[in-house]
């Protein structure tokens, strides 16, 4: 294997294969013309990957939508909705990412702790597997006629089954896990045709044994690779594990037929030492992750080598790679004419990152000398970063070296809410919104010419401000009782907020797939991070001398900012959310300063970074919930702090979200009937909350009645003293015409409520 990388980027350097997709699914484009952007993205990968010199380049890394997704519609995982409706299979498969008219699509969920998101097969007792779909033979073939022999990448057969949900109405003791034996029978069916067809390697990916697994889904890889294993016909095995370190995993799969091992030496740093100790490994191949596959710094080269060395003599081989699959990261740093040009020769990107395992690879193979120039290269850069003053601000660390834990502690929230009651005077049952109203395409256009110059200053503002007060007009005439001024000024809200801080560089092209076709451009958190200036005073400000009722200023939190960001490897990410902790309380202090009453943090990632292992569960807590406190403490009492969560499934961070001492926390729930009510009383949550009494995701328009029932049900739960109502999430993805709609229908429902009180 030599060098390789475990995946590489797809959505196209300049993001070709979102505007093929959106123009195909508007009916704009035929499937030829779709197919034929793909065709030429994965001719482009391949030869890029084969020019740059990896000795090993991964094969299927190609997709419309989501590799689980591919991975389902493979093996014939296809639910009999979506079969039923007659489409072709390109528009079956759309069908399942993004659904139909009258089928809802198949659910999407996070891909472990990144920000990419999957979508989560549905299995059943009566799921047949078979390989219904040769996309990854196929383009195997299509990469051959090029000249490029590539190791096809597929999901492992337990990662694909741990990601699946039961189909609904399954018996409850069935787990998808039980397919297992009829998936490997499929699995084996794919592997033999890529052997026929000339495959020499295929990687199969198994990070969910980054996170705790059960006994007995450990025996179930056991069971797995060595039935794989032992197949006659067949290419060799590269199980890939990546995110964390497979602990138990790695033995089992060490102990197994298959032929490599790829391990993550990175977020996995710690199995660089129980590697060599593995039996089994003297006639493997060990892939060595030591290139950081989902941040964006060059790497440290000698050491990377160091790491790679101490696994020599341990196994058969010892292979150069990144940590896991390059689809975290941009294509090319190169593309990017805007960042300072001393940070970015800091950074790496996708294809730096692949002659980065090139340079290693072949130090590995001929020694340090053949590659002196790329390894002194690489050693100046990281000197220079660790060195460099434009990193450190000596007022950003003194303040922080000056904290106590007072500065992150607000008095009794009993005497915090008897000063809120007399400053803000609301009625029981009060309704809001999240923050964001509908962004039209008017606001998008305005905000697009002011940056790019085409709209001077004075203009822009005007038109924010127009657009403000029509917002701000709208709510008093719809009623709400805490009015917002529904952030026109915010393309995606860390992006905004980072553009005002120092510390971070914003990339002009660094686009990553979030899913399907969207996609987010993090930014790149190098430095101490302070707020020079107030960033979002003037617009609240002026919102709020609009009307006589309360408006909520609406800031991000810390642990969103740092989960949407890439983030420095250079400290802990505890001292990094501190210092962001502290641009934000800044804000928070200047809000209420001008007058603004009621201050919502948001904390929408709160539960993204959650490590995947439990037993790093609660120092993560620890540190995102001080600095949570830390951003909204050391203001009046009778300053109004809300939070809102995107989610509704707390489980594991449920004690967390009552440790934040939010005044009011609003989340996600109609879809859940209120059950998330039962949850926070649980575990003793007396705060007020907010839990959304109409989901956003859709387009339909509640009744006043349906809305009014959801909110009786949360009465049952909770005081009408504690209870809010609003919708789900932040409403800037809706249309006016339904988003007023369900908010007049939501204010009446309230009144009718409220009037029954009494
Ligand atoms: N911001 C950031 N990360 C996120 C979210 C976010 N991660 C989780 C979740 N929200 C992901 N959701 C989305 C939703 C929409 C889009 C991207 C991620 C999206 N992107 C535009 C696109 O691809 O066309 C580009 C937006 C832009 O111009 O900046 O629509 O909210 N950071
Ligand atoms: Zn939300």
């Amino acid at each position: 294997i030599g060098s390789t990388v475990l995946g590489y980027p797809r959505i196209g350097p300049n993001r070709e294969l979102k505007r093929a997709l959106e123009s195909y699914w508007a009916s704009r484009s035929s499937e030829a013309e779709l197919r034929a952007v793909a065709h030429q993205l994965r001719v482009d990968t391949w030869r890029t990957l084969d020019g740059a010199g990896l000795d090993s380049v991964p094969g299927n890394t190609f997709s419309f939508y989501d590799q689980v997704l591919d991975t389902a519609v493979t093996f014939g995982a296809v639910p009999p909705r979506y079969t039923e409706l007659g489409l072709s299979p390109l528009d079956t498969y759309f069908a399942m990412a993004r659904g139909k008219e009258s089928v809802p699509p198949l659910e999407m969920t996070k891909w472990f702790d990144t920000n990419y998101h999957y979508l989560v097969p549905e299995i059943g007792p009566d799921t047949r597997f078979s390989l219904s779909d040769r996309t990854p033979v196929e383009q195997y073939r299509e990469a051959r006629e090029l000249g490029v022999s590539t190791r096809p990448v597929v999901v492992g057969p337990l990662t694909f089954l741990l990601l699946s949900k039961p189909e609904e109405g399954a018996p409850a003791s069935f787990h998808p896990l039980d397919k297992l034996d009829e998936l490997l029978d499929a699995y084996a069916e794919l592997l033999r045709e890529l052997r026929r067809a000339g495959a020499h390697w295929v990687q199969l990916d198994e990070p969910a044994f980054a996170a705790d697994r059960s006994p007995a889904e450990m025996e179930a890889l056991r069971r797995a690779y060595r039935g794989l294993g032992d197949l006659d016909e067949r290419p060799e095995l590269l199980v890939a594990g990546y995110f964390g370190d497979l602990g138990e995993a790695l033995e089992v799969l060490a102990s197994s037929p298959v032929e490599a091992l790829a391990v993550d030496l990175v977020a996995g740093r710690s199995a660089a030492e129980t590697v060599p100790m593995l039996r089994g490994l003297r006639n493997k191949t060990v892939v060595a992750g030591v290139v950081d596959g989902r941040n964006i710094w060059r790497t440290d080269l000698d050491a990377a080598l160091t790491t790679a060395a101490t696994l020599l003599g341990s196994a058969n081989e010892v292979a150069v790679s990144t940590s896991c699959s390059l689809l975290h990261v941009p294509y090319d740093v190169e593309a990017e004419t805007g960042i300072d040009p001393q940070v970015k020769s800091w950074l790496a990107f996708a294809d730096q990152k692949v002659g980065e395992v090139v340079t290693l690879g072949r130090a590995l193979r001929e020694g340090r000398g053949a590659v002196a120039d790329e390894l002194a290269a690489a050693r100046d850069a990281v000197t220079d970063r660790a060195r460099a003053e434009r990193v450190r601000n000596h007022r950003v660390r003194a303040r922080l070296d000056s904290l106590r834990p007072e500065n992150a502690r607000r008095p009794d929230y009993a005497k915090r809410r008897e000063a809120q009651e007399k400053s803000l005077r609301l009625p029981p049952l009060p309704t809001t919104t999240i923050g964001s109203f509908p962004q039209t395409s008017d606001i998008r256009t305005t905000r697009a010419a002011f940056r790019s110059g085409k709209l001077d200053e004075a203009t822009y503002n005007q038109r924010m401000r127009d657009e403000i007060e029509r917002v701000i007009r709208l709510q008093e005439r719809l009623g709400l009782d805490v009015l917002v001024h529904g952030e026109p000024e915010r393309n995606d809200m860390v992006q905004y907020f980072s553009e005002h801080m120092e510390g971070f560089a914003a990339t002009d092209n660094g686009w990553v797939q979030s899913y399907g076709s969207r996609c987010v451009r993090p930014p790149i958190l190098f430095g101490d991070v302070s707020r020079p200036e107030a960033i979002t005073v003037e617009w609240a400000k002026y919102a709020n001398a609009l009307t006589e009722k309360p408006v909520k200023g609406m800031l991000t939190g810390p642990v969103t900012i740092l989960a949407w960001s890439f983030v420095r490897d250079d400290q802990p990410l505890a001292d990094t959310a501190k210092q962001v902790a502290l641009a934000i309380r800044d804000e928070v202090h200047d809000l209420e300063a001008a007058g603004i009453r009621v201050v919502q943090v948001d904390e929408p990632a709160l539960r993204e970074l959650l490590p995947l292992r439990a037993v790093y569960h609660t120092e993560y807590l620890d540190w995102a919930v001080e600095a949570f406190r830390l951003a909204t403490s050391g203001i009046s009492d009778s300053t109004q702090i809300h939070t809102h969560l995107c989610y509704s499934e707390f489980g594991d961070v449920i004690d967390a979200i009552v440790a934040l001492d939010a005044d009011v926390t609003s989340i996600e729930a109609a879809r859940s009937r209120m059950e998330v009510l039962d949850d926070l009383n649980g575990v003793g949550f007396a705060r007020g909350v907010g839990p959304g009494v109409y989901d956003i995701h859709s387009p339909r328009v509640p009744d006043p009645d349906e809305v009014a029932d959801l909110v009786r049900a949360a009465l049952r739960a909770v005081p009408a003293e504690r209870l809010w109502v609003n919708p789900d999430c932040g409403l800037k993805t809706r249309g006016y015409e339904e988003v007023e709609a369900a908010l007049r229908h939501m204010v009446s429902a309230a009144g009718t409520v409220r009037s029954s009180l009494r």
